[in-house]
């Protein structure tokens, strides 16, 4: 285990805080889950990250990191364990790419849940076109990703080593699962279905499964 003890607030569903536990899992850095429900807990989340929301990684000496990708690319320079980002070059951005690709489809899967899941926002405020915009962005990103990954093991370079990519698309793809059941995006990109299946094979996503 790591040597940094370090405090991670969130909840067992957000896609992005699995991220960072599966991260620090692979890494094998030690730290604490606090649970904590933006939802309900408004002044909790406030007094440690103005925009409200979770993945928050308090350090050792109480400073906060906020944001999943500000989070993880911190985690992988605390330890040689598991390079996850490559250091340079093509290779790092197109990392960073498919992490973005990821957390986009993400961004554009809530925004749709919350239109309808959002309590402060009446029946006549929720507009169905507004969801449907943000659902092609969920069905564009998903062929993008398969496209990308193509017969590949992996996202980066030629496929052999797992990164960050893969990650930040296991955990899209999962959550896609987990509260839009009926997308059925696995019968579509058999190669995204196979590589979630790899995936949840690792301790890092076995023991992070979405919950609640
Ligand atoms: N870009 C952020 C997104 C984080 C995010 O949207 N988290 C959700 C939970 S899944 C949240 O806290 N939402 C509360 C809100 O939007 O008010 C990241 O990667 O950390």
């Amino acid at each position: 285990m790591g040597f940094i003890a370090m405090k991670l607030l969130g909840s067992l569903t957000s896609p992005y805080v699995r991220k960072v536990r599966v991260v620090l899992a692979e890494k094998k850095l030690d730290y604490r889950l606090e649970m904590l429900d933006v939802w309900q807990d408004k002044a909790s989340i406030a007094a440690v990250n103005p925009l409200g929301k979770v993945p928050c990684l308090v350090l050792d000496d109480g400073s906060v990191l906020v944001d999943s990708r500000v989070i993880v690319e911190y985690l992988d320079t605390l330890s040689p364990v598991g390079k996850l980002i490559p250091g340079l070059g093509r290779e790092r951005a197109e990392v960073r790419s498919w992490e973005a690709m990821a957390d986009g489809v993400l961004d554009a899967a809530v925004l749709a849940r919350m239109e309808h899941a959002f309590t402060g926002r009446s029946a006549e405020q929720r507009s169905p076109a507004w969801v449907e915009r943000q659902l092609s962005k969920v069905g564009a990103g998903l062929e993008a990703m398969s496209l990308g990954l193509g017969q590949k093991t992996y996202f980066a370079g030629t496929g052999v080593h797992i990164s960050l990519a893969d990650i930040a698309v296991g955990c899209c793809l999962a959550w896609l699962q987990f509260r839009f059941p009926d997308l059925d995006w696995a019968t579509r990109y058999p190669n995204l279905a196979q590589l979630l299946e790899r995936l949840e094979a690792r301790p890092s996503f076995a023991a992070t499964q979405p919950q609640g």
